[in-house]
């Protein structure tokens, strides 16, 4: 069982707004991830944890695509406890330095033969910019990797670029200069990635049994992040259900997201020449 973790305590909106996270290193881990933009967590979920989790996974792939609909990951009360790991969050909250949000989780089942995914960033900002606020994804990989299906490939050190997610499709899944591939990891291994990290899948042959795939994403506070209506409505419902554990309400709190669909069109028509000439003087 996971251990329960003590809640955060409130925010006020003087600590929502004035927390910088320092880049400043506090322990290895924590400089690892600094510098390169990822720490590797082999065989990070136990091993009955694990097999739950992949019955549960193997239950929402048999939904999806027997219904076509994608079901909501939160009802699953295993893949809701793996987004809420205490030992997870605190992780989280130790490389953030300040307190955060979870944005999404997205879970798959990868068959041999599945496609690959091209080069590309998932850090959520409109437009790109800069990147001063933390957002990780964390990956989970409850069969490992086995250099069969799919590798996760990343090249350490991208995230502090700026650019946009899909600038780097070009490239499909072809090697670029550094790039490291893990095509050995543990069942029930985690990788913590800063989200803007470059990364890829390299489809491979081979495997059987599948590649059981779930992924968690995490933004920190002090800045508002875009995150689609689809996924702001099951934060909110899982926030409105939380009368069952109420010490999580903060993990599903919405208000450090927009819905980038209402901001797109505006974004559009001043983006345009150079935008730091269209910003009001600030001190
Ligand atoms: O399948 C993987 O290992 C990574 C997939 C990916 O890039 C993602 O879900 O954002
Ligand atoms: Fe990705």
């Amino acid at each position: 069982m996971l251990a329960q973790t003590a809640p955060l305590p409130a925010q006020t909106e003087s600590d929502t707004y004035a927390t910088v996270p320092t880049v400043v290193s506090a322990g290895d881990a924590r400089g690892d991830f600094e510098r390169d933009g990822y720490l590797a967590l082999p065989g990070a979920i136990p091993a009955e944890r694990n097999a739950v989790l992949r019955a549960e996974l193997d239950d929402y792939v048999q939904v999806w695509r027997t219904t076509k609909q994608r079901p909501n990951a939160l009802d699953y009360p295993a893949m809701r406890a793996l987004a809420l790991w205490p030992e997870m969050l605190d992780r989280v909250r130790s490389l953030f330095g300040t307190t955060f949000s979870m944005h999404h989780l997205h879970a798959d089942r990868h068959d041999p033969g599945c496609v690959g995914v091209h080069w590309h960033q998932d850090y959520e900002q409109l437009p790109q910019t800069n990147r001063v606020y933390p957002m990780v994804h964390v990956f989970y990989y409850l069969s490992g990797l086995d250099g069969t299906i799919g590798d996760l490939l990343v090249v350490p050190r991208s995230h502090r670029a700026v650019i946009e997610r899909n600038a780097l499709s070009l490239f499909g899944t072809n090697a670029l200069p550094g790039e490291k591939v893990f095509d050995h990891l543990a069942p029930g291994s985690a990788v913590l990635a800063h989200s803007a990290l470059w990364h890829a899948r390299r489809a491979k042959p081979g495997g059987s049994g599948g590649r059981y795939f779930i992924d968690v994403s995490y933004c920190g506070h002090g800045t508002r992040w875009p995150l689609n209506r689809d996924w702001l409505d099951r934060l909110n419902l899982a926030n409105e259900r939380r009368e069952a554990d109420p010490e999580h309400a903060w993990i599903f709190d919405t208000s450090c997201y927009f819905d980038p669909a209402l901001y797109r069109e505006r974004m559009t028509r001043c983006n345009i020449g150079s935008l730091a000439t269209l910003l009001p003087e600030t001190r």
